[in-house]
């Protein structure tokens, strides 16, 4: 077995060539130019780290260099890579920075897992059979949610966790910035402000709030809040990773904290205590207030202007405790002031009750899929798949994981039921399929490593299930992979779930 073998995702096609392989010599350069550069010092330093070789960044070539190559015209889209080690050169191409990244992702898994050490690995001789590599994703969306809401995760730990998906090529990071517990983006009071509603509240009472449970460690959540500048920090890392943010403020439900923080949004006028419970479905907004809707164009608006990618996600899950002609006024409502600020609205999918408007997207997380695809159909909103008992990773590896919630039915869920799942499901074709997202909802998690214990390995079957097409995909070959993988992810530092199906190096 070399290394060819135990890529992860699988890419489409891999050919072993019968020639003398690559060895990277202490006198290698990067090559590379323009837009290139960026991805290139991501390369260098990965490889410096693991070599200690100097590694410059240099425009012309010598045998062998590793050369970056942006071209025009490119076969499978803008992610789509290609990589051809010879003996005398490394030579990646692509026509997107986000194709040359993929491929860098391909290139770090091609070197052995020592190359992951830090100090450089002594024994090192970095050996990389030649091989012809042609790849591209299945799907443009690939994804992980982190809630922040019910436990605040620092900038600096979203940071982290976005150097850790990234190397499986995850391209999407979906923020559930708000819920009952907790308010988490900051929300400046506007000099127009007709209702006179206090907006800073939202994150100086909102940001507060976290969720307590008893059978978490430590039982109450992590408090705090991004201030828009946090938002634009964690968003322009995520873009020099290939990662697009996706920010979510929860309507009409999941509401308790802006509650709190705003009494005009209660008919009551009264504030609504801050609450910690886990329980979900409970508060609403209200369909009859003017106020509900100057306060989802406020927010909305000042989330757009601050958001760099294309999506605005409004929630619109479990709103139990509000009157479904209520949840159809607001949520059409909210679809429009989302789709009025130029963002794309994207909602979980009980959200599609209502008309959606032009490039909004469905976000599939549970009941009949056939219901989904119909309104899906319908729109013509393509669909983003996250069905709970294939891709909720906060739920439970077995009874007695340490962490994790088990309220999906037929969990608790390990990689293999990640895995061992087709997104085209109910019908759907790939082309109403946007891509795939894992939930890592955060009641039981309080710190990186114990979501990376949730997250790792199953973040890793998603990544494959939404990068690798069905023809290359195979339950038996991935878990092998999988067991390669270990000595990396230990070697990063990085916590996973040692499952005893898998013989991990
Ligand atoms: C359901 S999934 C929720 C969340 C909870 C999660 C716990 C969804 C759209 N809503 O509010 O955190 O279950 O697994």
């Amino acid at each position: 077995m070399n290394t060819t073998d135990t890529l992860i995702p699988r890419p489409s096609h891999v050919e072993l060539l019968d020639s003398p392989a690559f060895t990277l010599a202490p006198n290698a350069r990067i090559v590379a130019s323009d837009t290139a550069v960026p991805v290139a010092e991501q390369l260098a330093s990965l490889l410096r780290r693991g070599t200690g070789f100097e590694l410059p960044i240099a425009e012309d070539t010598l045998p062998g260099d590793i050369l970056l190559e942006l071209v025009e015209m490119f076969d499978g889209g803008p992610e789509a890579y290609s990589l051809a080690v010879t003996e005398d050169a490394i030579r990646l191409t692509a026509s997107t920075d986000a194709g040359l990244f993929n491929g860098v992702q391909t290139l770090r898994q091609l070197f052995p897992a020592s190359i992951e050490g830090t100090p450089p690995s002594a024994d090192g001789t970095w050996v990389i059979p030649a091989v012809d590599i042609a790849d591209a994703p299945r799907f443009a969306y690939r994804g992980l949610m982190l809630d922040v809401a019910r436990n605040f995760f620092t900038v600096e730990e979203v940071k982290e966790q976005i150097d850790v998906m990234t190397q499986f090529k995850l391209n999407a990071l979906h923020l559930h910035l708000t819920d009952d517990q907790a308010w988490r983006i900051e929300i400046r009071t506007p000099d127009e402000n007709p209702s006179g509603l206090d907006y800073a509240n939202l994150t100086a009472t909102g940001g507060q709030g976290a969720v307590e449970v008893p059978t978490a460690v430590p039982a109450r959540g992590n408090s705090g809040f991004y201030t828009q500048q946090d938002f634009r920090d964690i968003q322009a890392y995520a873009a020099s990773k290939n990662v697009l943010v996706v920010p979510e403020i929860d309507l009409p439900g999941h509401v308790n904290a802006a509650l709190a923080a705003i009494p005009q949004l209660s008919p009551d006028g009264q504030a609504k205590p801050m609450s910690t419970t886990a329980e979900v479905g409970w508060s609403t907004l209200s369909a009859d207030l003017p106020t509900t809707y100057e306060f989802a164009r406020e927010v909305l608006g000042q989330l757009a202007d601050i958001t760099v990618g294309p999506y605005l996600h409004i929630g619109g899950d479990e709103a139990h405790v509000t009157a479904h002609d209520d949840y159809v006024t607001m949520v059409q409502q909210f679809v429009r002031i989302a789709a009025a600020t130029g963002k794309a609205v994207v909602g979980w999918n009980e959200f599609a009750a209502v008309e959606l408007p032009e490039g909004a997207v469905i976000q599939y997380w549970y009941g009949n899929v056939e219901t989904t695809v119909r309104q899906a159909e319908n729109s013509g909103a393509p669909v983003i798949m996250s069905p709970a008992a294939n891709t909720y990773l906060d739920q439970k590896y077995d009874p007695g994981s340490p962490v994790g919630l088990s309220w999906v039915e037929g969990g608790p869920f390990t990689w293999s039921e990640y895995y061992n799942w087709d997104p085209a499901q109910g019908g759907l074709l790939d082309q109403q399929i946007l891509g795939v997202e894992g939930p890592l909802w955060s009641e039981t998690v309080r710190n990186n490593k114990q979501a990376q214990w949730l997250l790792y390995p199953r973040a890793v079957s998603l990544a494959e299930v939404a990068w690798s097409g069905q023809e290359v995909r195979n339950a038996g070959d991935f878990r092998r992979r999988l067991g390669a993988l270990g000595e990396r992810l230990t070697r990063q530092g990085v916590v996973f779930q040692e499952a005893p199906d898998v013989e991990w190096s």
